[in-house]
């Protein structure tokens, strides 16, 4: 093989299998690790190049890669398994599949990126899917399809209409392509509840006047669905909202879908507030009613993970978001999420943490005078417990 070949791979060898360190500092509530989990290096060498000398003599990339990011995720036997969102310099997305034996490192692609099945309508882009173990048995795939909106004014390049794409497979591999979501506004991170609710397919919403403005959308919703091989939704119904003045003033969106728990579904979002920097996504905390999962019955105040050092910088900066969690046997609870649309991470944590950040971090009080009391309810407990000890005048 041609040496300069043997440097890319044995390079990109260093890099597939370099050992992710849990970060030591931590608040207590989840651990990050040293290393992102993914970038555009880890893609396989033989998607990118033409490993022919006689065609490639510079050995240079034919095609590049921009991004990876906004990942599902989903435990398959004893395999830690993302469903990538790869996003090539041309600008547009596709699916693919990599794997990890432990959830934390030694991600590696599987040989071919996914080829999504199209629907009627041809999709434009596809992006962050959310995966679903259901149990009426298949694994369902449900994705932004964006394309052109039909209606721009001419010389219009950039209005786009979003839906919901959905697709279901038994193995990540085979995808039976389902009609999109039918809906009357445009939609994004939609995700499939895992369970039957009454008999029907749940879907969460985020319904959307405009391809980037929420708009009238008033937070993220929930649908009934009859008939998921022709899913539309009828009526939907707003069950955690936006907020003036909180981290999801401007926007929020279901993350992967919720967790079942002893103490209610718990839910992973993101919020997104307009600050001089321009958008800042983060990620937040709530838990849902077993009996009914669109009873909120516990709201943490602000957000539960929020860009820091490296992460805030990428292709969009000052973003996290979250479209895959895997909760293992053990309590584990693993939390896979993209910084600035450019790379994926990992964090750790267990169910019991995270139900206990959720069920005694104070709610938002929405006014400072609020957020000044939950602080001093805190520091009266905690100088009953250690009276006279605690001040330093
Ligand atoms: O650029 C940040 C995110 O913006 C969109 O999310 P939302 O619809 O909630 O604003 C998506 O395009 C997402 O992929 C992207 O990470």
């Amino acid at each position: 093989m041609d040496k300069e070949i043997l440097r890319i791979i044995n390079e990109q060898e260093k890099l597939l299998s370099r050992k992710n360190e849990m970060v030591s500092k931590t608040n207590g509530i989840f651990n990050r690790y040293s290393d992102p989990i993914l970038t555009a290096e880890h893609i396989p060498v033989k998607w990118r190049y033409d490993l022919n000398p006689d065609t490639n003599h510079y050995m240079m990339e034919r095609i590049q890669i921009n991004a990876v990011m906004n990942s599902g995720a989903i435990k398959m036997g004893d395999k830690y398994l993302l469903v990538v969102r790869v996003e090539g310099a041309d600008r547009k997305s596709f699916f693919a599949v990599a794997e990890s034996p432990n959830g934390i490192d030694n991600f590696r692609f599987w040989d071919y990126p996914m080829l999504m099945p199209e629907g009627e309508e041809p999709d434009v882009n596809v992006y962050d899917m959310r995966l679903t173990a259901h149990e009426d048995g298949w694994i369902y795939g449900v994705f932004c399809t964006e394309r052109k909106d039909p209606d721009a004014p001419k010389g219009d390049m950039s209005s786009a209409i979003a839906t919901a794409g959905i697709a279901r497979t038994r193995d990540l591999k085979k995808w039976e392509r389902l009609p999109d979501l039918k809906t009357r506004s445009q939609q994004r991170n939609v995700v499939l509840h895992p369970e039957f609710v009454g008999g029907k397919y749940a879907l969460y919403t985020r319904p959307q006047d405009g391809f980037i403005d929420t708009g009238n959308g008033g937070g993220i919703g929930w649908a009934l669905i009859d008939d998921i091989c022709k899913a539309e939704i009828k009526t939907e119904k707003i069950i955690e909202h936006r907020i003036y003045h909180t981290i999801k003033e401007l926007k929020n969106g279901e993350g992967p879908h919720p967790i079942k728990t002893s103490k209610g579904w718990l839910h992973l979002a993101h919020g997104v507030r307009m600050c001089a920097a321009g958008l800042r996504y983060v990620l937040y905390l709530y838990v849902t009613a077993l009996d009914d999962p669109t009873r909120l019955v516990a709201s943490p105040a602000g957000y539960f993970m929020a860009p820091q050092g490296d992460e805030r910088i990428g292709d969009v900066s000052n973003v996290l978001f979250s479209n895959g969690w895997i909760a293992d046997n053990d309590g584990t609870v693993f939390i896979y999420y993209a910084s600035s649309d450019t790379r994926m991470h990992v964090a750790t944590s267990t169910v019991d943490k995270l139900l206990d950040y959720c069920l005694h971090t104070p709610e938002d009080g929405l006014r400072s005078i609020n957020s000044v009391r939950s602080i001093l309810q805190l520091i009266e407990k905690n100088e009953s417990v250690f009276p006279g000890k605690l001040s330093i005048v």
